[in-house]
């Protein structure tokens, strides 16, 4: 049986300013996540859920409070461990011209093709690759083989799970599926075992975690699972129904 030990992340009243401006972006938020849960960030535009995200692999330091990653505050991990722990899937995918292959494997160019696929097949998208002219080798952007938007998603995080994470952050990365494969997407990674954050402004996302945050204006509002959440949060429920 596959016990799950890496992966937990906590939040300890933490606060987030950018530098250098005024406006508090995150205020006093405290959290657990454990290793290999499932966790939807879900909060209108402007929330700061891109900002919190960004904390986990220290792209920016908290200005108040800690952020612990299995019981090491990051300010005080090695930059590389920190890094190869945390797989961050950006908001907009940044795919360049050159193989699918490249593509995943940027970043990590020992990938092997076993690695390769591994990550493609648990990313849903391999089917897809293999039906490509060329299939791993077809050139990305090149005239007829444009992809996309959900596919796009896909194949960048295909490129962050190649690393073999054990966090992954989903910025909003799977905004443009349908939910089928958004939950075959989330079931492989149930299954590969790494902790999941995933932002999403869609409840059918929010729905398949094993728990959501509920943040509003830089506050953490609520948190629970789906039917936890539709007795104690007013907002919830209106994002519900709307
Ligand atoms: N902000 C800032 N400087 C940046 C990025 C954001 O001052 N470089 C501000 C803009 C917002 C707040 O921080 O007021 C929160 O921004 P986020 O990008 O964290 O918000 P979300 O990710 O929740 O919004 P969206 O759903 O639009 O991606
Ligand atoms: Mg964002």
């Amino acid at each position: 049986d596959l016990t799950v030990n890496e992966g937990k992340i906590e939040f300890t009243n933490v606060s987030f300013q950018y530098p250098g401006t005024a406006e508090m972006v995150l205020e006093d938020i405290s959290f657990k996540i454990n290793p290999g849960e499932t966790v939807a960030i879900l909060g209108a535009t402007g929330a700061g859920k891109t900002s919190l995200f960004q904390l986990i692999p220290r792209l920016y330091d908290v200005t108040g409070g800690i952020v612990k990653i299995d019981g090491h505050d990051v300010r005080k991990m090695k930059m590389e461990n920190l890094r190869r722990k945390v797989g961050f899937v950006p908001q907009e995918a940044l795919l360049f011209t050159g193989s699918v292959k490249e593509n995943i494997s940027w970043g990590k160019e020992d990938a092997t093709m076993v690695e390769i696929t591994a990550a493609s097949v648990n990313a849903q998208i391999h089917e897809t690759i293999m039906n490509l002219p060329q299939q791993y080798d077809t050139r990305v952007g090149q005239k007829g083989v444009n992809l996309s938007g959900g596919q796009k998603q896909r194949l960048s995080i295909a490129r962050a799970l190649v690393r073999m994470p054990k966090i992954l952050l989903l910025d909003d990365s799977t905004s443009a599926l349908d939910m089928k494969t958004e939950a075959k997407l989330l079931g492989a990674l149930k299954e590969y075992t790494c902790t999941t954050l995933i932002i999403t402004q869609k409840i059918s996302t929010a729905i398949e975690a094993d728990r959501i945050l509920l943040l509003e204006d830089g506050k953490l509002l609520a948190e629970g699972d789906h039917d936890s959440l539709l007795k104690t949060s007013g907002l919830y429920k209106r994002i519900f129904q709307s």
